[in-house]
């Protein structure tokens, strides 16, 4: 045991005689007493829940610093290449387990509480997760700080600390409910604030030219200031003593600002102004996929990646030479939202540093690497320049000079080609003049990437190609990836032990170890263990299930889960006409009810709130489900939940218990997915598209591990090129027609034919996303996961190769080809 204290030369503090590395049950329990009397102010028979939630999550953190202030002082003078992560959002969920099992403390930690007489589940439930983004590109950001962490990457995470993060999702009437997520009423023992390091960022006003000893430069005369607050989470790594830091920002009012306003005698005026500015930090935008253009997200979109510019450059020394400055940091761009950095890193370079713009931009191009997340073109962030140049008029000026230069590059190389120009101008003309930001960062950055094969190829060939032509080398691709931690380790704690006594536990940081249980799928012990897991976390889930909603899934039953964003590209409604023709086709008659395969069909989404398509899908999915779990005639075996608010707590419980993992966007449209690894990774089966990352699944576990079905992309761009026409499809399967049609006759609204009118008109005769078109490509590989189904122990060795096979999705190997092919940072210790 050694015990920090002043004599030990390595010591990175005063001594804090209880707090013992490596901890010790007892050091443990006294700093969660001194954390509850001192911190919360109540003694230990007196403490609530909260109370004791809040000391505990404190007394964890205390151990993570006493690592972190280690780790500072041995990088303290390290001149090594920093990545900083720009990401509007981290989706992280739960801190609790996360920290307990990072800092190897869960084993303190449960006998420190039951030493206390506390339930450590109780407080484990009492979590409420930040839930500061809004779907996969969110948690992706997520996963790979707790990667880079693991790694030993020097880095950073920038972002912004929303007050309310995701709303929280309920039903009325099977209508989807929004309600303010209020995630830090509670208090917030995670997170540092740092007012002493806060960064002022500025907006509005107007620019002017001066002369400065002969050349004319532009300079900026901003109206408005707020000022940004750091709110500091620590990452460890995984049992590596490393921490990295989480840094989010907060919008208060500055000083300066209230007391202009406050001196002039206009108190309520003062007040007023503190709000418009704090409101900058208030709320997530709930968009997945398509951002709305509006003011107040642009602003906080400058606001966060202003703030980290600056904090990052205050941290080189004082003398430090800019021109040098693509030797300490990569700034990479987590999909278009942070990309004003680009304009914000130049005015920083030529306007306060006085660096010549040509070298600017040099430095610039080189710090900068754009990562872009889809390929729905109405997903792609255009700012309109009336905006622009109102909130950030220096950055207009800026970007259209970045524009001029870049387009007569294109022209020297391709001449006076106006179609060609009109194409690659980081400004768009119609519907109204704006900036294209995907173009901006293209333009800016040192690599473009996609994020799975099939959406990197694409994004050459289909959404930036004039850009691949005149920049080749700048495309790349990264595979997403899933931290095995959380997601496996933590999430799945049979599956995961079962794993170690096989093979042992340094699959945790080496996935691909993975690969050694693929012997063990013709070993009957281990099927029968492995399925006796899957049993355990079926259970698992109801038990969560039983207390959140009152929900459960039925006993023997195949669990069929498709948990996403509600968008129409996912598809939820093909999965919708696949519920209602099983269950249309017993009432029939024409399926016996004895040769249904007993399912349950879980759905998990959440609607952006002004989306009425997606949350009209919500309410028939929930009108389904109350039809079909309450007819007798099917006596049970076909199961529809649909628990409110997903979250990354319920896919804790939710992926571990799943037998198939639905991922059927249409073909060419989704980016990647990371559910969809998430699953594999946990023995599910995947009934999927050829899209995404579900291609790179389906290849490496083998198609007789994977339903395929539907069209492939080309086969979606042939059919979209020669028209499409979802009626004939309608017209031509009885077994479509059927589903549809009691869809359309109000079976599922009480007899009220309006209200999925709209769902059923918009399959019919506009169908963007050809639901119809692979309906029976579906239907059909439903029934193979039927058949297979039927042969438990065959479906069983098909799951643990699932998991034999996935090693390669580990967000630890995304961070390796980041560096590689991006960052080209130093080696990872
Ligand atoms: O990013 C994920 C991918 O796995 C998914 O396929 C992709 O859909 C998702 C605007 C987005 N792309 N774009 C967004 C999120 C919020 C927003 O306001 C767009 N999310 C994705 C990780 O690569």
């Amino acid at each position: 045991v050694r015990r920090v204290t002043s004599s030990d030369a390595t010591a990175p503090h005063p001594p804090v005689p209880a707090l013992e590395l490596p901890p010790t049950a007892d050091g443990f329990t006294a700093q969660f007493l001194r954390n509850l009397n001192f911190d919360g102010g109540v003694t230990l028979a007196d403490a609530s829940t909260n109370d004791r939630y809040l000391a505990l999550a404190r007394t964890v953190r205390d151990y993570l610093m006493l690592h972190a202030l280690a780790d500072q002082q041995r990088q303290a003078g390290a001149q090594a290449k920093a990545v900083c992560y720009l990401s509007a959002e981290y989706l992280l969920g739960n801190q609790l387990d996360n920290d307990l099992l990072a800092g190897d403390l869960a084993g303190v930690a449960a006998d420190a509480m039951a030493a206390c007489g506390i339930d450590l589940d109780e407080l484990r439930r009492h979590e409420i997760e930040p839930g500061l983004g809004n779907g996969g590109l969110g948690r992706l950001a997520a996963c790979f700080i707790d990667s880079l962490a693991t790694l030993g990457v020097p880095s950073i995470g920038y972002g912004i600390r929303y007050e309310y993060g995701i709303f929280r999702q309920t039903f009325e009437d099977g209508q989807q409910v929004e309600q303010p997520d209020a995630w830090l009423t509670l208090g917030a023992p995670w997170e540092q604030p740092r007012p002493e390091a806060a960064q002022t960022v500025s907006f509005g006003g107007r620019t002017e030219t001066v002369d400065d000893a002969g050349t004319v430069r532009s300079r900026w005369i901003p109206e408005w200031n707020v000022s940004a607050v750091p709110y500091d989470y620590l990452v460890p790594g995984f049992r590596n003593g490393r921490v990295n830091t989480l840094r989010l920002w907060r919008a208060k009012a500055t000083d300066a600002f209230d007391l202009r306003i406050f001196n002039s005698g206009d108190y309520e005026q003062a007040v007023r102004a503190q709000t418009f500015a704090e409101n900058i930090s208030k709320v997530l935008y709930p968009e997945d996929s398509t951002p709305q253009g509006k003011e107040l997200r642009l602003q906080q979109q400058y606001f966060f990646v202003a703030a980290s510019i600056r904090d990052f450059l205050g941290r080189l020394p004082e003398d430090f030479d800019l021109a040098r400055l693509p030797e300490r940091v990569i700034f990479q761009l987590n999909d278009t939202h942070p990309v004003i950095a680009v304009p914000e890193l130049m005015r920083v370079l030529v306007d306060e540093h006085g660096m010549a713009w040509d070298e600017a931009w040099a430095v610039t191009q080189q710090c900068f690497a754009y990562t872009c997340h889809t390929l729905l073109p109405e997903a792609l962030e255009v700012w309109p320049v009336e905006l622009l140049g109102r909130l950030l008029p220096r950055h207009l000026e800026i970007v259209y000079r970045i524009n001029e230069e870049f387009l007569a590059a294109v022209r020297a190389r391709f001449g006076d080609d106006e179609m060609r120009i009109r194409d690659m101008s980081i400004i768009a003309e119609f519907p109204v003049r704006a900036v294209r930001m995907a173009y901006l960062a293209t333009v800016a950055g040192s690599r473009v990437n996609g994020v799975a094969e099939l959406h990197s190829q694409l994004l050459r060939d289909k959404v930036l190609p004039a850009f691949a032509e005149f920049f080749p080398e700048k495309f790349t691709n990264v595979t997403n990836g899933v931290t095995p931690r959380r997601f496996l380790r933590l999430a799945n704690p049979g599956l995961s032990t079962l794993i170690t006594d096989a093979i042992g536990d340094g699959w945790v940081t080496d996935l691909e170890r993975l690969h050694e249980l693929e012997p063990l799928a013709e070993d009957a012990a281990f099927r029968a263990a492995f399925a006796a897991v899957k049993a355990g976390n079926k259970r698992r889930l109801n038990e969560v299930l039983q207390a959140r909603d009152g929900m459960r899934v039925g006993d023997g039953h195949l669990v069929d889960v498709m948990v996403k964003r509600l968008h129409e590209y996912k598809r939820q409604l093909l999965k919708v006409l696949h519920v209602v023709s099983e269950y249309e086709g017993v009432v029939s008659g024409r399926i016996a009810l004895a040769d249904l395969q007993p399912r349950t069909v879980l759905f998990g989404a959440k609607a952006a709130p002004g989306y009425a398509m997606a949350k009209r899908i919500i309410h028939l999915i929930n009108a389904v489900g109350s039809v079909v779990n309450t007819d007798p005639r099917l006596d049970g075996r076909l199961q529809v939940l649909f628990p409110p608010n997903y979250n990354v707590t319920l896919a804790e419980s939710v992926i571990p218990a799943a037998d198939l993992s639905e991922q059927i966007s249409l073909a060419g449209k989704e980016a990647s997915g990371t559910g969809n690894m998430k699953f594999a990774l946990n023995g599910a089966l995947t009934i999927g598209t050829d899209d995404g990352a579900n291609v790179e699944i389906r290849e490496l576990v083998g198609d007789a591990n994977f339903f395929l079905f539907g069209m492939t992309e080309p086969e979606v761009a042939e059919i979209a090129q020669a028209g499409y026409h979802p009626a004939a499809f309608y017209q031509e399967d009885a077994g479509l027609r059927r589903a549809i049609d009691l869809i359309a006759s109000g079976a599922f609204s009480g007899g009220d034919r309006s209200v999925f009118e709209p769902v059923v008109s918009n399959l019919l005769y506009e169908d963007r996303f050809m639901v119809l078109a692979d309906y029976s490509a579906y239907m059909a590989a439903q029934q193979r996961v039927d058949a297979a189904y039927a042969d438990q122990d065959g479906w069983t060795r098909a799951a643990i190769l699932n998991v034999a096979r996935c090693g390669f999705f580990s967000s630890d190997r995304s961070i390796r080809d980041y560096i590689d092919r991006i960052w080209h940072t130093p080696p990872t210790t």
